[in-house]
């Protein structure tokens, strides 16, 4: 039996008071493991990069094993830029041969450089268009209830590829569940940690990250998942925040 355990942090009370957003973590661990899984969790939102929180909200619930679905761990590629524009010039391209229109391209690099602070989910936005869809103002669709099926296993993988940090951890496992989804068509994202550059452009095809998307101390971060015009959106929203899913190394 499997437990989801995530953590939502923010700084000025909580996040519907007004807060601001400071960290987030997601695991799906069996029962032995929720103790040492939601200490980490706090340990962290005490000591993070972009502050300390006075406010941190832990919830605990069960998952129906028969609810579960497993999706492929995205493969991995690293592409070096020199600095963050050449970074956010060689992601749109990318962008655009995953499929997503030029347009929408645009408005979602856009979207993520207009932001005046992060947020804790995603904007999702249309892969033709550009326009938003979501309609969850600054608060973004979070993805939750996914983890990596063998931890072991996951961490070998990303050490072979000379990767260690959690921030890779954490976004190829979200990434990986995204890309699955029906509707999606490609990610945009960069981190919130003001001390780390690098952010990522995924689809079905794999998880391309670049070495900087953004300049060393900025604490905004974020992600657009860009949709196929005509698809449920409900539906897709249901299983990024709801939809338990397991990751597999191939
Ligand atoms: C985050 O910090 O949550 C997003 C991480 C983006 C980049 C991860 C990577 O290095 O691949």
């Amino acid at each position: 039996m499997l437990y989801s355990v995530r953590m939502r942090s923010a700084q000025g009370g909580a996040h519907e008071a007004g807060g601001r957003h400071i960290s987030g973590a997601e695991r799906l661990v069996p029962e032995q493991h929720i103790e040492r899984i939601a200490g980490e969790m706090v340990a962290r939102a005490l000591s993070h990069s972009r502050g300390s929180a006075d406010f941190i909200n832990i919830t605990i619930d069960k998952v129906r094993t028969d609810e579960l679905c497993t999706v492929p761990l995205l493969t991995v590629k690293t592409v070096d830029v020199p600095h963050a524009e050449a970074g956010r010039k060689a992601a749109m391209a990318a962008l655009v041969q995953t499929g997503v229109s030029e347009q929408a391209v645009q408005a979602g690099m856009e979207a993520l450089l207009a932001l005046p602070d992060s947020m804790r989910g995603a904007m999702l936005l249309c892969a033709e268009t550009g326009k938003r869809l979501d309609g969850t103002g600054q608060s973004g669709v979070r993805v939750s209830r996914m983890d990596i099926a063998d931890d072991q296993d996951y961490r070998q993988c990303l050490e072979n590829l000379g990767l260690t940090n959690v921030h890779v951890r954490e976004a190829l496992v979200l990434a990986s569940k995204v890309a699955a989804a029906p509707g999606v068509v490609a990610e945009l994202c960069w981190s919130d940690d003001p001390e780390y550059t690098a952010g990522y452009i995924a689809s079905a095809n794999g998880y391309c990250r670049f070495t900087q998307l953004k300049s060393y101390g900025s604490p905004v971060g974020g992600r657009v998942f860009f949709i196929r015009p005509g698809i449920d959106l409900e539906a897709l929203i249901a299983y990024l925040r709801r939809q338990p899913v397991i990751v597999t190394v191939k």
